[in-house]
């Protein structure tokens, strides 16, 4: 999904609610730079990304105000409007005594949790008073979210530094929507059980209603850590976790860069002038490698070098051909990153000692932060790029460099213990201790046939692109507005609650309206490919035998009955503006003015959309449905622009409703599938406890139009419906349930 798609969806999604992001780090931090007041901007892709949403939805970013000048540039409420340059939202500051922010900061978050996740056991340094600080910091940000909440927020907090403030919000709001991400990995059982307060993390986190990680394993850690240390009800299938009667879901939504962002860069003229500069200025050989990191124990630099040292060993003909490029900045000052430092820097200095040459440098070594231009033109020159992480989140340097290679031409070393490398298919896999099958990966990659490296770089650019930073923000957005639909809407998974469902069901008969596409046919490209399972099919008859049986569907009526081909059914086809049943149709509406009016706009849409690959509009009468569906991701804006510019003309004639990757197009006076409900009930209702299954906005009319009357299901949370079901495998489940229920009592 690129920006522009993202925009679209966030704007309309979050319409009415107001997200707050929280996070340890500022996204602006004002500082005194010779007397002056300076504003620096996070560089990295996540913060620009979540900066980019704040000003589109006009959120709040809450998080520690840490710079020198913080003080001075805020209001009374500690808020200061930003970006600096087009304020737009509003960044509010989390005041910190020094004492505090170093125990919670350098020493519970860094010194205990930092090295517990990433398994580096004994770099783990506790102190009671760590812990107590933490508290009092994380109770800190809990009451600056608390003077700000209201019923429409979203909160999403970032990362290990907040693990209690889920819990403390919880305790004042139960009814707040409330996310984390985690950034860095979730270590198994045995290794988190050595947490000091593994117990009170695991229960503050479970304070959220949705735990995200990056990758499915961190998931399932999580689970197991829970189900070991507390007395809670895991389900591994659906990742989710009911502890005190309250359900918090866990997901993996794997973090990405900015794709276009690097590969824009990278194609730069002015990128392929700094490469040139470059080589002259380090006198580089014609072959060059590339790390990139935060002079961090967890990235594994020293055996990336000590992989490095047996190469040049073992493949003499690459010494004064192959220089190695280490780009790392120093970071978080202090034990053990210092003597890290120290190490690492000792290695490089032997092993220089020991190849190096005055004509060639074998590691070159640059230990300073560069801006985003000349990192690019680094991960573009570079042949091949090493990650050697001996744990790690995700790795966002593997992506950069993937995304930088325009051309194609470079190969990724990848240690298998990244986050990373559970996606990345084309890389060189790599397990960092084992430094002499690392070394030869080293002379595979640089030895690598041209055609090859380009096969693989491909499939590493595709799937990059193909889910890129955007795509990431709206996954977990789009997570993180479900369940606050679950929530507000008050709708509960299906299967929870089946015996109070089965209740109701014994004092009266079913009557069924069940949806097409999405209920009991998966969704599929086109809609002309979309077939009942047979399985269904058996099961619709068998219902159908016993209960008063609607197929209420978008399509029209020949469709639909031909597609679903089973007689003693009622079928209500265009939404409800048409209903078939005992052979012949039975209610259609034609107004003629709304008749001629969606005739216009059916041309109007088919010239316009004409040129754009895939865009399917589908005449469907009274109505106008336009897919979306296979329309490329750079497409889909301008088939958006280009919809909404037409349909701006006929505002107050039709409304237009969104669903599953179409849109749809019905005049007000025609019938929706609430109608439809409303007018087969009355006819053929008396008696019968109506049971309605959807999946889309359209069926949103028929949930009012039973609320408190029968019982509604969803499939996918966020509706208005009464229960929902996870796919269609649970209407399959739900379906069978009723039949054999029926089946036992007779
Ligand atoms: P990190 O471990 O900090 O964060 P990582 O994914 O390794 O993040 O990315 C490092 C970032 O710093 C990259 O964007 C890189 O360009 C930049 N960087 C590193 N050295 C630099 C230098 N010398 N100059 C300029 N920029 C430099 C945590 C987790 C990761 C996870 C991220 C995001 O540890 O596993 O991928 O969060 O969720």
């Amino acid at each position: 999904m690129n920006r522009e798609e993202l925009h679209s969806f966030i704007k309309s999604s979050l319409a009415g609610k107001e997200l707050i992001i929280v996070t340890n780090r500022e996204p602006y931090v004002h500082r005194r730079k010779s007397g002056r007041i300076v504003v620096d901007r996070s560089a990295g892709g996540v913060a620009t990304a979540l900066d980019d949403i704040l000003a589109l939805t006009g959120g709040i970013w809450l998080a520690w105000g840490s710079g020198d000048a913080d003080r001075e540039t805020v209001d009374e409420d500690d808020t200061v409007m930003v970006p600096p340059d087009r304020p737009a939202y509003r960044l509010k500051r989390v005041w910190l005594q020094k004492k505090i922010a170093e125990n919670y900061y350098n020493g519970f978050s860094n010194r205990v949790l930092w090295p517990l996740c990433h398994i580096s056991l004994d770099r783990v340094y506790y102190r009671r008073r760590y812990w107590e600080d933490y508290i009092k910091a994380n109770f800190t940000f809990t009451n600056a979210i608390s003077a700000i909440v209201n019923d429409n927020s979203l909160v999403w907090l970032h990362d290990y530094h907040l693990c209690m403030v889920p819990g403390m919000l919880r305790e004042r709001f139960p009814d707040l929507t409330v996310a984390h991400f985690w950034h860095i990995p979730w270590p198994d059982w045995d290794v988190f059980r050595a947490a000091p307060q593994a117990m009170n993390i695991l229960e503050g986190l479970l304070g959220n209603d949705l735990i995200g990680f990056q990758i499915p394993l961190f998931v399932k850690n999580f689970l197991e850590c829970v189900d070991e240390a507390l007395d809670a009800e895991v389900d591994y299938e659906n990742s989710t976790i009911t502890y005190r009667g309250r359900k918090t879901f866990l997901s993996a939504f794997p973090i990405s860069v900015d794709f276009e962002k690097f590969n824009h860069l990278s194609s730069a003229p002015e990128t392929e002038r700094s490469i040139r500069r470059l080589r002259r200025k380090y006198n580089l050989p014609a072959m060059v490698g590339l790390g990139v990191d935060r002079l961090e124990y967890t990235k594994g630099l020293l055996k990336r070098l000590q992989a490095l040292n047996l190469f040049f060993e073992k493949y003499e003909k690459f010494r004064g051909r192959f220089t190695f490029i280490q780009i790392a900045v120093p970071t978080r000052l202090q034990e053990p990153y210092l003597s890290y430092q120290k190490s690492v820097e000792t290695l490089i200095s032997r092993i220089q000692k020991r190849f190096g040459r005055d004509d060639w440098t074998p590691i070159l070594y640059i230990s300073r932060k560069l801006d985003q231009k000349e990192l690019v033109a680094f991960y573009r020159m570079a042949d091949l790029t090493i990650i050697s992480s001996l744990y790690d989140g995700m790795n966002l340097v593997a992506k950069e460099y993937v995304a930088s290679q325009t051309d194609s031409s470079g190969a990724l070393i990848l240690s298998g213990l990244a986050g990373a490398a559970e996606e990345l298919e084309g890389a060189i896999r790599v397990n960092p201790y084992d430094i002499e099958n690392f070394a030869d990966s080293i002379n595979i990659a640089l030895r690598m046939p041209r055609e090859e490296k380009r096969i693989r770089m491909q499939m590493l650019r595709k799937q990059i692109s193909d889910n890129d930073i955007h795509y990431w923000i709206t996954d977990v957005l789009r997570s993180i507005l479900s369940i606050s639909g679950i929530k507000s809407a008050g709708c509960e998974y299906a299967f929870d609650r089946m015996d109070r469902i089965l209740k109701r069901l014994a004092r009266r008969k079913p009557f069924f309206f069940l949806d097409y596409d999405g209920t009991l046919s998966p969704i599929v490209d086109t809609p002309d490919e979309a077939t009942l399972p047979p399985r269904m099919k058996r099961l619709l008859r068998e219902l159908s035998r016993n209960y008063p049986v609607t197929i209420i569907t978008g399509r029209t009526l020949d469709d639909i009955r031909k597609r679903v081909g089973i007689k003693n059914i009622i079928y209500a086809g265009n939404h409800g503006a048409e209903i078939w049943e005992n052979g012949q149709t039975a209610h259609i509406q034609q107004p003629e003015q709304e008749l001629f009016l969606i005739r216009e706009v059916l041309e109007k849409l088919t010239e316009s959309l004409s040129d754009i690959k895939g865009v399917y509009v589908e005449d469907k009468g009274i109505t106008v449905s336009i897919h979306y569906r296979n329309v490329w991701t750079k497409d889909i804006s301008e088939v958006f622009s280009r919809f909404w510019s037409i349909m701006k003309g006929y505002e107050g004639r039709f409304r237009v409703t969104s669903g599953k990757k179409v849109f749809e197009i019905r005049p007000f006076a025609v019938w929706n599938k609430g109608d439809a409900v409303k007018w087969i009930l009355r006819k053929h209702g008396k008696g019968f406890l109506p049971v309605y299954i959807g999946d889309d906005v359209t069926d949103e009319d028929a949930y009012s139009v039973l609320r408190k009357r029968g019982i509604t299901l969803h499939v996918g949370p966020n509706s208005k419906s009464d229960y929902y079901l996870e796919d269609i495998d649970d209407v399959y489940r739900f379906l069978s349930e009723i039949t054999s229920l029926r089946r036992n009592r007779s």
